[in-house]
């Protein structure tokens, strides 16, 4: 165990919360143009597999009602101080310039993009998601040196296995009544106007993207009721 400060005692914090270190990335000289984070060295990304964060959440907003843009504050409220007690500084998936959480998660947990666009994992399905990430600067990496060297032995490679490869109906591309998935990813447009209409209020809007949910992999991480109709609120 290490004492406070260090990468336990951050992961601690953040089970607290509903929340854990998805993975880790180690710009190297090819992939440092990922890291718009200056002189980042490691980028740390911070999420939740499943809705487990849901109701420290909502418990918080209880609290802050009419607060703007509840999900992103609590998430900055969560994490920038746990970041900087790290040695590290939070950047967040809302914030512009948008930083490339998803380029960050393939190379951080070997992810692979689902037909739909989000990533899949193997244990979580389509039930996962990003809050945050801390970059550490060469001055916090040289303090939690033997911390970090573990973890990078640990990081795992491309080699996670892929779902949808074994899934040959693939039901997801099916399911949307608009056909929003196509060659080049989602026709947004499409996806809101059919959520603005009648039948999409009543559907998608409220019990959620069908594409999503008709994909067969790990439904036991599937979001509750209002979990779901609060992200389709916020993209709708
Ligand atoms: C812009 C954006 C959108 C736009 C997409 C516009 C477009 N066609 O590109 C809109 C508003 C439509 C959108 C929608 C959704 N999004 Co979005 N979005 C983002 C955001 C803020 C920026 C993406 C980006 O451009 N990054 C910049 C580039 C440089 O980084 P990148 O890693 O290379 O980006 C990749 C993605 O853009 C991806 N991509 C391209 N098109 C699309 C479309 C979708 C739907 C997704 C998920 C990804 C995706 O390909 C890029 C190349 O690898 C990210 C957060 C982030 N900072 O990454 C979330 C993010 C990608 N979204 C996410 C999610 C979950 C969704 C929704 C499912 C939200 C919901 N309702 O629950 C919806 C999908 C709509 C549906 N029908 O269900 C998650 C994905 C998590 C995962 N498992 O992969 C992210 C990472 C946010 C998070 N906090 O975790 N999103
Ligand atoms: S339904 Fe099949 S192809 Fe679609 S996301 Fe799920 S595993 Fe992948
Ligand atoms: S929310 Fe509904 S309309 Fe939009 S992509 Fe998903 S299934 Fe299609």
């Amino acid at each position: 165990m290490s004492g406070a400060g260090g990468i336990d005692a951050l992961d601690a914090a953040l089970a607290g919360h509903g929340l854990c270190l998805r993975g880790w990335v180690f710009p190297d000289i090819t992939t440092v143009a990922m890291a718009s984070g200056g002189d980042a060295l490691a980028i740390c990304l911070v999420g939740h597999t499943g809705g487990g964060f849901w109701p420290v959440f909502e418990a918080w907003w209880e609290k802050h009602p009419g607060i703007a843009d509840p999900l992103d504050t609590w998430s900055k409220t969560v994490i920038t101080p746990l970041a900087k007690a790290a040695g590290g500084e939070a950047v967040f998936p809302s914030d512009r310039p948008w930083q490339p959480f998803q380029q960050w998660a393939m190379a951080a947990e070997g992810l692979k993009p689902s037909p739909l666009g989000m990533l899949i994992h193997p244990d979580f399905g389509l039930w996962h998601g990003y809050r945050g990430a801390i970059l550490f600067g060469p001055e916090a990496l040289a303090r939690l040196k033997g911390e970090i060297a573990a973890i990078e032995e640990t990081t795992v490679g491309p080699d996670v296995p892929h779902p949808c490869d074994a899934c040959a109906d693939k039901p997801c591309l099916s399911a949307c009544p608009v056909n929003a998935f196509g060659p080049a990813g989602l026709d947004v447009l499409s996806c809101r106007a059919w959520l603005k209409t009648e039948p999409g209020r009543k559907g998608c809007r409220t019990s959620g993207c069908l594409a999503r949910d008709a994909c067969p992999v790990e439904r036991g991480h599937r979001y509750d009721d209002a979990q779901i109709q609060f992200h389709m609120t916020a993209y709708s």
